[in-house]
């Protein structure tokens, strides 16, 4: 029955039954009514969804409330809320479809429950660190609270169907760092809108429609990711909604300190879309203003959507109810004015003032969401602690039983009885408690006693040895891929040759290649500065993109930190993209995304996304500070958990983008600059042959020295070794080609029990990537063992390349030092044979 037909029935029920001084009350009702009707109607809710959403909002303010109590209790360590941005998120949840995607951070903790996308317990086992998957499916405890992630791949770490799940790619900590990545994903639903219907597809996008969602604080607007991607995403034209939660503050440094006129929205008017313009849509509302919030999100997502253009929601004066975390109080920069002031424009307090003035609900409706949420948030607090601790006084229960001090006779009991009592006596034991008073009791126990393979002794050894693999797999795992398709299980294809191959530069065999993976597998793009029209900088994507489309491999702009972003988003959603940065210099602009993001995602986790992107650059042996491309350092010291691969030609690196691209494992290649107009046999089955990760290759067989290196210097090593060679010694070459992982199979330390001698030799800064290598042999290989002389580096001077080639001779280490460096190496050991050149 319409709301009309309603009245007229009420008025001759009125009318004819009730006495006309009694006909008021119930005729106040039924206007209120109407016009809560009228409200809801025209934002299209239902008033269960209103009341719905404010229950979400009151309970997520008690999350926090009574997540602020749990760290300053001891409970927890640290802990970040999401109080004061309820209302704007809860308009957001609303638009965000299943198959979307969120960037976000710390403070979207309504949004993720409004989404459903986690859950009270969930939060309050991420403020707790429990590392049961079950408990923090987000990151298994290896992330402070509040740093989200929904999982995307099965156990065996094989995708799901990500167009059936509402999906949140992982927060990291640093500000802003969730921006790079936003592009990304964004780009990858217009790539997938384009290359419609390839079966490929279908677990990761539904026709492209999907919205990539970002949320970020007004004062990391500051930061250089921010304005990067919100450039790119207006050039790029992707369906990128950023939401910005404006509270004035970035911890105690006010807007007007962090933002052009105290606005983003206003420092970004020349952003904005115009007409006939790119850009994007700029909105603005009020963090309280829920039915405004709603309608504006609304407008914006549908029209982000369809036209696939990027949105700007800028929501202001969002508050800080409890300050910015645990860490500090905001008492110490905001004066009392200000904090009154920010009570009495609170987000959940306006809502319910709204909820009240158009009639939607009664006080009374209010007050038992409010006192409801109250008791819903205990239990859930009290579940998740439950969860936490219960394994853990299990566990602690379970060890001291086995430290049965009676089995021991000739142990120091009162000592290690001690050691139990003060364990028994830990209110809320942690694996450390445990572990540390295990391995010190184990000092305490003598080996003599009764029989020694169920001796106290052998037994604690056991147990803690047990507990060891346990945090191993707790803490230490998914670093690298572990799944099925990681790079570790594919076996090396060697090229093949024809009888008589033919000899080209070696750019044509990496553009022959591409051509058949492009050819081949549909997921595959290729970006980067000059890498579309012209092919890149040395023609190794040469003619492609008119074979293939400009959707597959394009032109982007000097951006690295994005173009990395850019191959990360894509690759979360499934994509193989190979983002190029034109010099290995440059990467330092990108390598942020790459040490806190791309490297550390599936570990931080625990397995549940990954993203196997390949970086590819070119590097070596160039000249001057900016074009020698030798920081090796630089990445394999902050990239870990991706793969470093350097190739010493254009075959070898082939043959890496051939094993990556069938691993999910993601990987830094430096193709060595100054090869690719070397000339190279030609392959017979390109697109096929692999090489190895982990496996160095042995060049030259020799006796005296092993000299292990990789990249270009591999052709310095063998000039050098030529000359060597007429002074009758004998070198053993080695490339490693992957310094990450390295050497699996220790066929280093196999050469240096032959040649008990060893160099290490590379053109990165003294301390470098060298050291690395010979900590991995030495140390690691057990190399110390096998030496007869010490073991030598030889490197780059300390000082940055010089321009030139004089410079680059007295910057860089060229034949003439590895000649004197194994000359003299030999000469020590036998000065007779080989007497002192110079
Ligand atoms: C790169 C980096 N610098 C500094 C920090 C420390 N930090 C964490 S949050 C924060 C303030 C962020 O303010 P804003 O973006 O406005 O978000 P809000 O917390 O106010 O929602 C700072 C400086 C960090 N995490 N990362
Ligand atoms: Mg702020």
């Amino acid at each position: 029955m319409e709301f009309d037909d309603s009245f007229f029935l009420l008025r001759i029920i009125l009318i004819n039954f009730v006495p006309e001084n009694e006909r008021s009350l119930p005729l106040t009702i039924f206007f209120s009514m109407k016009k809560s009707m009228n409200v809801l109607t025209r934002l299209k809710l239902t008033r269960k969804e209103v009341l719905d959403d404010y229950r979400i909002a009151v309970e997520s303010r008690q999350a926090s409330l009574t997540g602020r109590r749990e760290v300053l209790t001891g409970k927890a360590k640290f802990g970040i809320f999401g109080d004061g941005k309820e209302i704007p998120q809860l308009a957001m949840a609303k638009v965000f479809k299943t198959g979307d995607w969120r960037s976000g951070y710390y403070r979207d903790q309504t949004f993720m429950l409004a989404a459903g996308m986690t859950t009270l317990e969930e939060i309050f086992a991420m403020l707790y660190g429990d590392t049961d998957p079950k408990a923090n499916p987000a990151n298994g405890g290896r992330l402070m609270n509040n740093h989200f992630a929904t999982r995307t791949l099965d156990k065996n770490g094989n995708w799901l169907d990500l167009t059936k799940l509402k999906n949140s790619s992982a927060d990291s900590s640093p500000t802003a760092s969730q921006m790079p990545r936003l592009l990304g994903l964004a780009q990858a639903s217009k790539f997938y809108k384009k290359n419609n219907g390839s079966d490929e597809f279908k677990k990761f996008s539904h026709h492209g429609n999907e919205v990539a969602f970002g949320t970020i604080g007004d004062a990391s607007t500051s930061e250089g990711h921010f304005f990067e991607t919100m450039n790119a995403a207006g050039v790029l034209q992707v369906p990128l909604a950023m939401s910005v939660w404006d509270d004035g503050w970035g911890i105690s440094v006010p807007n007007q300190f962090q933002t052009i006129k105290g606005s983003i929205s206003e420092a970004l008017r020349g952003f904005e879309k115009g007409k006939n313009t790119n850009g994007f849509y700029i909105y603005r509302e009020y963090a309280h203003n829920y039915p405004a919030l709603v309608k504006m999100y609304r407008e914006g997502i549908s029209r982000c959507r369809k036209e696939q253009v990027p949105v700007l929601f800028h929501v202001i004066g969002c508050t800080q109810p409890q300050g910015h975390s645990t860490s500090g109080s905001h008492e110490r920069y905001k004066t009392h004015e200000q904090l009154e002031e920010e009570k009495s424009r609170d987000g959940i307090l306006k809502m319910r003032e709204w909820l009240l003035k158009e009639s939607i609900a009664t006080a009374e409706e209010l007050d038992a969401i409010e006192s409801d949420a109250t008791r819903i948030v205990k239990q859930a607090r009290k579940n998740a602690w439950k969860n936490f601790q219960k394994p853990l006084i299990a566990k602690r229960d379970e060890f001291l039983k086995i430290v049965n001090i009676s089995t021991c006779n000739c142990g120091k009991t009162d000592a290690i009885r001690a050691i139990k009592e003060e364990l028994s006596k830990v209110g809320e034991p942690i694996r450390k408690d445990i572990m540390s008073s295990g391995k010190k009791i184990l000092r305490l126990l003598c080996d003599q006693c009764s029989d020694p393979s169920n001796s106290l002794k052998t037994n604690v050894t056991k147990w803690l040895e047990t507990e060891r693999l346990d945090t191993v797999k707790r803490y230490n795992s998914h670093l690298y891929s572990e799944s099925a398709h990681s790079a570790m299980n594919i076996k090396a294809v060697p090229p093949k040759y024809e009888k008589e191959p033919k000899y080209v530069a070696g750019r044509e065999i990496l553009r022959d290649n591409f051509d058949y993976i492009f050819k081949t597998n549909p997921l595959v793009l290729a970006f980067g500065e000059d890498v579309g029209k012209i092919g890149g900088v040395n023609q190794t994507y040469e003619g492609l993109q008119e074979k293939y489309g400009s959707d597959r491999i394009f032109d982007t702009g000097i951006r690295e930190a994005t173009i990395i972003g850019q191959g990360l988003g894509m690759a979360i959603r499934g994509l193989r993209p190979i983002a190029e940065i034109q010099y290995f210099d440059y990467l330092l602009y990108g390598l942020q995304v790459l040490s806190d993001d791309v490297a550390t995602l599936h570990y931080r986790t625990n397995g549940g996304q990954k993203a196997p992107l390949i970086v590819s650059t070119r590097g070596h042996r160039l000249e001057g500070i900016w074009h020698s491309g030798s920081p090796l350092s630089m990445v394999i010291n902050s990239i870990r958990g991706m793969h470093v691969a350097v190739p010493r030609n254009m075959t070898q690196a082939a043959g890496f983008y051939n094993l990556y691209l069938e691993s999910d494992q993601p990987v830094l290649i430096i193709e060595p600059l100054n090869a690719y107009r070397l000339k190279e046999k030609y392959p017979a089955n390109t697109g096929k042959f692999k090489t190895p990760a982990g496996i160095p290759e042995i060049l030259q067989d020799g006796s005296d020295v092993t000299l292990v290196t990789y990249g270009s210097c591999v052709r310095i090593a063998q000039d050098a070794i030529a000359q060597l060679k007429k002074f009758a010694i004998d070198v053993e070459l080695i490339d490693v080609q992957t310094l990450i992982p390295f050497d699996i199979n220790h066929r280093i330390l196999e050469s240096l029990k032959k040649t008990n001698r060893i160099i290490f030799f590379d053109e990165d800064v003294p301390g470098g990537a060298t050291s690395y290598m010979m900590q991995k042999v030495i140390e690691e290989q057990g190399g110390f063992y096998y030496l007869d002389s010490e073991p030598q580096t030889l490197t780059a001077q300390p000082h940055r390349a010089a321009y030139s080639t004089d410079g680059d001779y007295f910057s860089n280490p060229n034949a003439e030092d590895v000649f004197d460096k194994v000359y003299n190496l030999m000469h020590e050991f036998d000065p007779v044979k080989y007497p002192k050149i110079f």
